[in-house]
């Protein structure tokens, strides 16, 4: 266990910065060079924990990967260019390694075993499960089919239409996966938006899928081409300089080259309504992903009420968006987001304990949380815990900007999940 300590000593945050790459992408970069034919160049991979184990997983399955550094080239030779495995996959930490391969291996001709880290084992998987055995899946997992590891013995499927029962991109991303590789039409319908980085990859890859409101369409089989993949900056990354920025009285930072793909930036409509002073520039397509510049500047802001078909646009930034509520006058409330209970960890319960030990007005609800924002009142500082969790790790670190005294977190090495230079890049933009 690693404990890192951050000053608050209130600098501004200042400058720019280009954020790594995002992680949802690079994921799908990976695994779709890898069941496409021919060769897929990825530029921008995000080196963190998990994507580094989807890669592995990648090339566990037989995939010819090389990796120069700067770039990843990835030899595809189709979906039947999988092989089985000499060993169980591990997954890490990663939640949508396990689902998207779940997804992928459920229509693959061999045996494959997927386990991850203690965290990964608590996460839901019969939400991925369930459909796939509808399918005429065979796969087996532990209490009753619901928890990792996950056992497949892949064989033909067969297409359904299915309504998830939840807004989620891993799962509607594992059916379309095994969806590409199924006689007939596979139809999803999702009961509210999330993120749609699957479907921009198969047009990408020159597949074909069909919207049409929350409705998904993709007829198998099919086969994809492999493309040059230029991944933005992950935006939930962005979102901790962001917090930062707002909170810290003189601030103003430009980060470059983000993704903006309007499924993942609910965070800039709230900040936007809460009186936050954040602008867009430079706007243009990386592989049929939005992309711009974002400015922030520090101002003083107002609370808002956070809930509904906001939720799965924000989700991952909810913690940060609690952090930042802290700060905006009146009572913030999020609620609808029950969903944050199965994440890395319970991050309604780690945020709302992990904050109050610093000295923040929070309380849990069942689906959310209460912020009452008290702007200029300093944190006590003291000693958190990211419990494991990477963005509940990041955010403490931005919490620190609030706090006259230093904010220890411990198990801080969880933030190299997403973002192992979180730290130094923090310290190069505080003035
Ligand atoms: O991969 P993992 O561990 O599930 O990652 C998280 C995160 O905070 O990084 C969630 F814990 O992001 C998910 C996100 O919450 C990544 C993701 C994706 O790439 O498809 C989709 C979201 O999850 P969901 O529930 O929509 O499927």
């Amino acid at each position: 266990m690693t404990e890192s300590t951050f000053f608050g000593e209130g600098k501004p945050i200042a400058g720019e910065i280009a954020v790594p790459g995002d992680k949802s992408i690079s994921h799908r970069a990976v695994i779709f060079g890898s069941i496409a034919s021919g060769t897929t160049t990825i530029d921008g991979f995000l080196r963190g924990n998990d994507c580094l184990s989807t890669l592995a997983c990648m090339r566990a399955l037989g995939v010819g990967i090389d990796d120069s550094g700067d770039r990843i080239t990835v030899h595809g030779h189709g979906f039947d260019g999988l092989k089985e495995p000499s060993s169980v996959l591990d997954v890490g930490n990663s939640g949508t390694t396990i689902r998207l391969l779940s997804g992928l291996l459920s229509a693959r001709p061999f045996y494959t075993v997927l386990a991850g880290d203690a965290s990964i084992h608590k996460r839901p998987m019969g939400r991925v499960i369930d459909p796939l055995t509808m399918m005429g899946g065979k796969l087996w997992a532990r209490r009753g089919n619901r928890f990792a590891p996950i056992s497949i013995k892949g064989r033909p499927l067969h297409a359904i239409r299915y309504t998830l029962p939840v807004a989620s991109a891993q799962v509607k991303s594992a059916l379309l996966l095994a969806g590409l590789q199924t006689e007939g039409v596979t139809v999803l319908t999702e009961p509210g938006p999330s993120r749609d980085h699957t479907e921009r990859m198969i047009q990408a890859f020159g597949g074909d899928i069909r919207t049409e409101g929350f409705m998904h369409r993709i007829a198998g089989p099919q086969t994809l081409a492999g493309i040059h993949v230029r991944v933005p900056g992950d935006f939930s990354s962005a979102a901790f300089f962001i917090a930062a920025a707002l909170l810290t009285p003189g601030s103003h930072l430009v980060l470059r080259s983000v993704g903006v793909n309007p499924t993942r930036i609910g965070m800039v409509d709230i900040l936007r309504k809460m009186g936050g002073n954040i602008h867009f520039s430079n706007e243009r397509d990386w592989n049929g992903e939005p992309v711009a510049d974002i400015e922030v500047e520090y101002g003083t802001l107002r609370a808002a009420e956070i809930g509904g078909p906001a939720i799965p646009r924000l989700i991952d930034e909810l913690p940060v968006m609690a952090l930042i509520a802290t700060e905006a006058e009146g009572t913030t409330v999020i609620k609808d987001a029950a969903e944050l209970k199965v994440k890395e960890t319970n991050r309604i319960q780690t945020t709302v304990e992990q904050l109050r030990k610093i000295g923040a007005d929070i309380e849990e609800t069942d689906d959310g949380m209460i912020v009452r924002g008290h702007p200029g009142r300093r944190f006590t500082g003291g000693t958190v815990d990211s419990a494991g969790d990477h963005r509940i790790g990041m955010m403490l670190a931005i919490a620190a900007q609030k706090s006259d005294n230093p904010v220890s977190v411990c198990n801080a090495e969880a933030m190299a999940v997403s973002f192992p230079s979180f730290r130094d890049r923090l310290a190069a933009l505080k003035k």
